[in-house]
């Protein structure tokens, strides 16, 4: 045991509390520095239900730093248990000092947790792990399955991406490989990413672009011009260049250097920080390598098991191995022995793949369908990036599928919150 002890972020946003019993949402935060609470759909349900709500930063990201230094001896207190931890001792202190300011004690508000994409399995895991804390969770794109060889993720994004711009990329990766063993310099100055010496990463930050386009309900920016190159008998590796120029690393503001096997060595805290302790989260407990499958790949076959496993050596030592079994055990991965956690889904999201896509007793699944349905569609709208207020559905190729899955978290959270009080004895 360790009793040393760290501050920890959160936030509280109370202007839609009904004081004193209405319920309190937890906002999960995860791999990023946390820096606010975002006026998303959660917003939208905390005003129907006169919740607060509040938010705690993941520790080790943002402001939320045990160590001065990220060094990997550091990193060991950085994993999902010791963060679910974090938010069930949160959780207590936050009912405590409420409890406090109304003047009141022994009494517990209804929480009910929330979260999108890793924060969505934190928000499964936490329901899992302390029903007494929670009425129900929903875990939005949650990626509840630690994947090794994750190749259905980027087999989604080619069914995701349609046939047409599937082969379109398929021929740019084609040229961005021969180009490389040719006029590599040039090539990766072209995409201003000069400063990757590692064709692994320069690759792999590539593939990445397609795949945030695609991921956050963009499938059009990404396709587009790639499709109408492909006709015209323009050069395709140019397009890809101005797309991700454009796209990547203007709109989505993502530098090829977060790419970098040396600055991800950086042990310095800095705004780029996020970037290693999620590598390092991946190489010890989730994995989701991403790799290319053996056939129909889109991203280039060199962004391999290998390329990741090096990379987990190179950046954080020896003996640094995600153990996805012994994560899969923990959790259950998408057999989790939960209750009362909604699962939602988009289904032009690769991540889905490592979600719970069907439906158990007390476990609702839902997808929802459309051409531009990514991660987190149900609490982001579309696209998902970049933000829009309230999550507004109405840019969503169907609004209606949208509303409709948001009409059953409605029900459910009517339904479990009723079912609640004081989950501090009942709620099982
Ligand atoms: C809290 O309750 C005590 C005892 O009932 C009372 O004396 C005090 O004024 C209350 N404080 C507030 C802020 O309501
Ligand atoms: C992952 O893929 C690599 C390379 O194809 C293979 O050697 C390894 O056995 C695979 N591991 C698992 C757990 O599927
Ligand atoms: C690879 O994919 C192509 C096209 O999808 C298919 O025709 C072929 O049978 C596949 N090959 C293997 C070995 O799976
Ligand atoms: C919807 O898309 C249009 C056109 O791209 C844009 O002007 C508008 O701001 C978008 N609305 C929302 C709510 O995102
Ligand atoms: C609950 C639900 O809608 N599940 C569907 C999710 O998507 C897969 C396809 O990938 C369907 O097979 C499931 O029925």
């Amino acid at each position: 045991m360790d009793h040393r002890n760290f501050q920890q972020r959160y936030y509280e946003f109370l202007d839609y509390f009904r004081i004193p019993d209405g319920p309190v949402f937890l906002v999960i935060c995860g791999e990023y520095s946390c820096n606010g609470i975002r006026n998303d759909y959660i917003s939208v349900l905390a005003k129907k239900f006169g919740a607060a709500v509040v938010s705690l930063e993941h520790r080790y990201y943002g402001k939320s730093s045990p160590f001065k230094s990220l060094k990997t001896e550091n990193l060991r207190y950085l994993s999902s248990k010791q963060a679910l931890f974090d938010l069930a001792v949160f959780r207590q202190n936050y009912q405590d000092s409420l409890n406090a300011k109304l003047n009141r004690t022994k009494t517990d508000n209804l929480w009910f947790v929330f979260g999108v994409s890793y924060p969505g399995a934190l928000s499964a895991w936490f329901r899992l792990k302390f029903p007494h804390l929670t009425c129900g969770s929903l875990a939005s794109s949650a990626v509840v399955l630690a994947v090794y060889n994750f190749t259905e993720f980027d087999q989604q994004i080619g069914e995701s991406a349609g046939a047409e711009c599937k082969a379109a990329l398929q021929e740019t990766t084609r040229l961005v490989e021969q180009k490389l063993t040719t006029h590599g310099k040039a090539l990766k100055a072209s995409f201003n990413a000069a400063d990757l010496e590692i064709d692994g990463d320069f690759l792999y930050f590539l593939a990445d672009a397609a795949v945030t386009a695609i991921q956050y309900g963009n499938p059009d920016i990404l396709c587009k011009p790639l499709v109408e190159a492909k006709k015209d008998g323009k050069d395709l590796v140019d397009a890809y260049a101005k797309f991700v120029k454009e796209f990547y690393s203007g709109t989505e503001g993502v530098s090829a250097q977060s790419y970098n096997q040396k600055s991800l060595k950086n042990t310095a805290i800095t705004e780029d920080s996020s970037d290693r302790l999620w590598w390092f989260q991946v190489c010890t407990e989730v994995a989701y390598f991403q790799v290319a499958p053996s056939n129909g790949s889109i991203r280039s076959s060199k962004v391999d098991t290998r390329y990741h496993l090096d990379l987990c050596k190179n950046v954080f030592g020896e003996g640094i191995f995600p153990d996805v079994d012994a994560t899969n055990i923990y959790y259950g991965g998408t057999k989790i022995a939960g209750s009362k956690i909604i699962f939602t889904n988009g289904s032009q999201d690769p991540w889905r793949r490592a979600s719970k896509q069907i439906s158990s007793p007390d476990m609702p699944s839902y997808t929802i369908t459309c051409h531009n349905c990514g991660h987190g569609t149900d609490i982001r709208g579309c696209p998902q990036s970049p933000f829009n207020i309230e999550g507004n559905e109405k840019n969503c190729t169907s609004p209606d599928a949208v509303h409709k899955v948001r009409q059953k978290i409605i029900e459910h959270m009517d339904l479990w919150l009723s079912q609640c009080q004081d989950p501090g004895k009942t709620c099982i």
